[in-house]
């Protein structure tokens, strides 16, 4: 299968969005639809919860075409916000909303529509706007000219998105399939993107612009969302940290990326010592998700110093919490000595093959840093995936610290082998800390320029080439 033009990868930003509320439909849905007799035909969908709510926003021009655009609109209750938004630059002023269009999105001929989104919050209500202009053109009435048919209408929100475009319109829900991941036609696929940093130090890694470039520039098919839970993250402020992950997991839906959570335990190594933290927190975010196709669950980052079966124990107690409100979302389980399947502790993953968890849909990690970690690594990987269900959910393409030079060469070995048998990876950092294993230049988070090769270092500029390649994935 080809890979998609950047026009129709961009164009598929709007059908993620609308697919992200179809499929969040279980929360409070409601839709407004303002329709102009010239100029303009706005459609407004929230998914609502208490406090907080997703507006996908679907804007069609009907009248002239135009290069750039702003749409207005005032929400009725003066305790609603903007909190984040996308694919436009938002700005509110007491109640009254204005949103800009991206240097990506501005153009829209006659009868084209485009889709913008964002999170909210609201206090006491949180009713739909239901007037919109668009370039100063009132998109509601039809006053002067009231149309004789129905003007042209954006799909609503349960209109399956079309087949192609996106990695998550592609692919859809994914499951286990053999030692394989596999697509909704029960096809073996390779997911290719980037982890975020620790988003407690480096949310601006993550702002809009940046996802942007990771869908369409880096044609990323997964983010991976690393959540610390010591180190000032997730036990700090669980509720917080639980919002933050939600948030971003819309911004990559909105996307059509898969979403990986990282449950990111490091320091203790015991995961158990997180268990009751690993419940609530997935309780919650499996809850908010349920109904979306792309999420993916990683429970424990690098578990080390513990046995294979503390690890299997852990799993055995936080998959059920999961399960209960995602039944078919695919797992992923940490494996022993920082996920390299034992092998960093003088073990082997015959322990796991021997011993695996007990439930379905379950993939194992595997962690790999190239500059410290080669061939006798690698070989047990490939070993080890003949057997089990295996995602490279992280690695560095320099020393196991994290910094130091990145080590193409051997970079390279270990790409060419998971891309030959179709291991789905994550490479550690989409951030810009003076590391080596950042993609990003010091200080390009603090911008707003993401895309093209001028932000990047030597290990980012690798890594986008290699995920930049088509994906070929198959469609039936
Ligand atoms: C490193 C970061 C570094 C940070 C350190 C401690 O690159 O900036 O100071 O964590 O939080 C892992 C871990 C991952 C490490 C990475 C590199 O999953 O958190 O990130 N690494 O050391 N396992 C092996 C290597």
């Amino acid at each position: 299968m080809r890979r998609l033009s950047l026009a129709s990868r961009r164009k598929l930003f709007a059908t993620g969005a609308v697919c992200a509320l179809t499929l969040g439909a279980s929360a409070a849905l409601s839709t407004a639809n303002a329709v102009a007799a010239t100029g303009c035909a706005v459609t407004y969908t929230t998914n609502s919860w208490p406090g907080g709510f997703t507006a996908s926003v679907v804007i069609r021009n009907l009248g002239d075409p135009v290069s750039d655009w702003t749409l207005g609109f005032s929400f009725p209750d003066s305790g609603q916000r903007v909190v984040q938004g996308w694919s436009a630059t938002y700005s509110q002023s007491g109640a009254a909303v204005t949103a800009r269009s991206m240097s990506y999105n501005g153009a829209l001929a006659t009868g084209g529509s485009t889709t913008i989104g964002f999170n909210g919050s609201w206090t006491s209500s949180n009713p739909s706007p239901t007037s919109f202009t668009l370039n100063g053109t009132v998109c509601t009435g039809g006053t002067t000219n009231p149309p004789t048919t129905p003007p042209p209408t954006t799909p609503p929100p349960t209109t399956p998105p079309p087949v192609g475009q996106t990695p998550v319109a592609i692919n859809g829900q994914l499951r286990v399939c053999g030692a394989n991941l596999c697509n909704q036609y029960g096809r073996p696929i390779q997911l290719r993107g980037m982890s975020s940093h620790g988003i407690q130090w480096f949310p601006q890694c993550s702002k809009d612009q940046a996802l942007d470039a990771l869908a369409t520039d880096w044609h990323a098919d997964l983010y991976r969302i690393a959540m610390y839970v010591q180190e000032q993250g997730y036990e700090t402020d669980p509720a917080g940290f639980t919002a933050r992950v939600n948030d971003l997991v819309e911004r990559t839906t909105a996307r059509g990326m898969y979403a990986l959570i990282d449950f990111h335990t490091l320091t203790p190594g015991d995961p158990m010592y997180n268990l009751e933290r690993a419940k609530t927190f997935f309780s919650a975010v499996s809850a908010r998700h349920a109904n979306k196709n792309n999420v993916i669950y990683e429970i424990t980052n690098e578990p080390n110093g513990v046995s294979w079966s503390t690890i299997k124990n852990y799993a055995e107690q936080v998959i059920p919490v999961i399960r209960a409100n995602d039944p078919d979302a695919v797992i992923i389980v940490g494996t022993r000595a920082w996920s390299s399947l034992g092998v960093s502790e003088g073990g082997n993953a015959t322990e796991v093959i021997n011993n695996p968890v007990n439930a379905s849909n379950v993939m194992y990690a595997f962690h790999f840093y190239a500059a410290s970690h080669r061939e006798s690594y690698r070989a047990e990987l490939e070993r080890a995936a003949a057997r089990l269900p295996m995602f490279v959910t992280e690695f560095g393409t320099v020393a196991y610290t994290g910094d130091g030079a990145a080590d193409l060469a051997s970079s390279a070995a270990w790409l060419d082998m998971m891309d030959r048998l179709k291991i789905s990876y994550a490479n550690w950092t989409f951030s810009d800390k003076a590391e080596g294993s950042a993609a990003l230049r010091p200080g390009t988070c603090g911008g707003t320029q993401f895309a093209g090769t001028s932000v990047l270092t030597e290990s980012g500029n690798f890594m986008r080439n290699r995920i930049r390649t088509p994906d070929n994935f198959p469609t039936s």
